[in-house]
């Protein structure tokens, strides 16, 4: 019987995720269409561009989920799953204090690590956790029902767990089990139609509505699946066009001269859906909720630590001056990133702002050449490749959260007294969560190395923009 790879079951679980989305929520269906719209477009006007952020085939069928749990068990069985399909646990995003408003979650993306990986499918999932001990949001007794709740549930069935330990211990799955797996996978990430304890729901949905999303139900799912476009700006206004208004703007880093940087996202509201309500009589109604909804990405370079810092202050730097000066804070935000960033990447390399990969296209020896890599890279004799950020923006994801609230929430005055970071994720979990600048600079460092071997030099013999 054939052996199905994890890369394999890595596409397939995207795609079959996707279809199950689409049915249950058809606006996806039409953002997916104007995405492909877009990108088709774009190819065709810069057909020189387009492939700089990764195969238009990549593109096509790359995108993200987003999935909430309840408690670190449950992020750990998470885990297993995605680990089947060749899936890590990459940073670790707080967004308990998260401005406009705080959301009661710690969270982590699952996604390839590997170049190749990526390229083969770079499917990704933003999987955010409840934080129950969090005294800003939750009273000790309030907690204590919330994990007892939530103890008492299943997410993922034994027999899907099983499979998934199965995957990666043998590398992927037979035929059978593979198609087993992905059914059981989609069943688990699939709308229940269990009636929902509207007092329970409701008495959550006052602090939070992402609470009760997490902990007023009984299983999980998809929150949002979202493509990649290459035209951000052209997609916003292209939705627009047929009627879906999306929020008020574009999260992330304006629209700028000179290449696009990190992530930036935007997305809709969903229609509500239609819902089974268990009512403090024992009845059963439908009612409707509106927690899901549509999102759309553009990706730019992965930035180094110091052109991060340069995002974060800038970020701020528009904030404040939006506010006090009380112009349109896109303006602003251009106005901006024009004295920030510099407009090509050669500069980007020179003041280490951004990863790339090189690659050998002269035939001279080293010793005609000169040592500093910015300086190889200027005469011609080193194409650079920008490394795609493959990561989430804490502050942005924190701006999609809370553009998708239905309430306000209340957050108390108390002492958060849950201190949550990677380290102690990682424990809970029982695999490393990773940190992207690592990979970045790793990805950097062994493309690097792969030049010097062809040249019969030494890293340490070039003069390198971040040492
Ligand atoms: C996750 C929100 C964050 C993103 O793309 O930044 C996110 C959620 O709503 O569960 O998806
Ligand atoms: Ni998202």
């Amino acid at each position: 019987m054939s052996h199905v790879t994890q890369t394999e079951l890595r596409k397939r679980l995207s795609r079959v995720l996707s279809e199950l989305y689409g049915e249950e929520v058809p606006a996806y269906n039409m953002l997916v269409d104007v995405a492909q719209e877009v990108n088709q477009d774009y190819q065709r006007q810069h057909p020189e561009q387009a492939e700089l952020f990764g195969s238009l085939e990549r593109v096509t069928a790359e995108r993200h989920g987003a999935i909430r749990v309840g408690s670190p068990e449950e992020l750990s069985q998470a885990a297993r799953i995605f680990g089947a399909v060749g899936m890590y646990s990459v940073n670790f995003y707080d967004l308990r204090d998260a401005k406009p408003k705080p959301i009661p979650v710690v969270s982590t993306a699952f996604r390839p690590i590997d170049r190749h990986e990526l390229a083969e499918n770079p499917f990704r999932v933003f999987t955010s956790m409840l934080v129950p001990e969090d005294r800003r949001f939750f009273t000790l007794e309030l907690e204590q029902r919330l994990k007892e709740y939530i103890s008492q549930r299943t997410l993922f069935s034994d027999e899907l767990l099983a499979l998934a330990d199965l995957s990666v211990a043998g590398k992927g799955l037979p035929e059978e089990q593979a198609q087993r797996f992905l059914t059981l996978a989609a069943s688990a990430f699939a709308l229940s139609s269990e009636p929902v304890d509207r007092k329970w729901y409701e008495e959550l949905e006052s602090i939070s509505s992402v609470a009760a999303d997490i902990g007023g139900v009984s299983t999980t799912h998809i929150n949002h699946l979202t493509p990649r476009v290459l035209n951000i700006d052209e997609l916003y206004s292209r939705m627009e066009a047929r009627g879906i208004s999306m929020i008020d703007s574009i999260q992330g880093p304006p629209k700028c001269e000179g290449p696009d940087v990190l992530l930036r996202q935007t997305s809709f509201r969903a229609l509500s859906e239609p819902r089974m309500f268990k009512e403090a009589d024992g009845s059963v109604c439908e009612g409707a909720l509106q927690v899901r909804f549509g999102e759309v990405e553009a990706r730019g370079i992965a930035l180094t630590p110091t052109g991060r810092a340069v995002y974060d202050s800038s970020m701020a730097e528009v904030d404040a001056e939006s506010a006090q000066s009380r112009r349109d804070r896109a303006d602003v935000a251009q106005e901006i990133w024009a004295q920030r960033f510099p407009r090509t990447e050669a500069e980007f390399l020179q003041k280490d702002l951004g990863y790339f990969t090189f690659e050998l296209v002269s035939e001279r020896p080293a010793s005609d050449m000169p040592s500093q890599l910015i300086d190889m890279v200027s005469e011609g004799h080193i194409r650079i490749e920008p490394i795609v950020y493959e990561d989430f923006l804490p502050q942005s994801a924190a701006g999609i959260f809370a553009s998708n609230l239905s309430g306000d929430g209340n957050v108390r005055d108390a002492q958060g007294d849950a201190p949550r970071d990677a380290a102690w994720m990682s424990g809970r979990i029982g695999t490393p969560v990773l940190d992207s600048f690592e990979i970045y600079a790793q990805e950097r460092a062994s493309s690097l190395a792969r030049v010097c071997q062809q040249l019969g030099i030494q890293p340490e013999d070039l003069t390198l923009p971040w040492m």
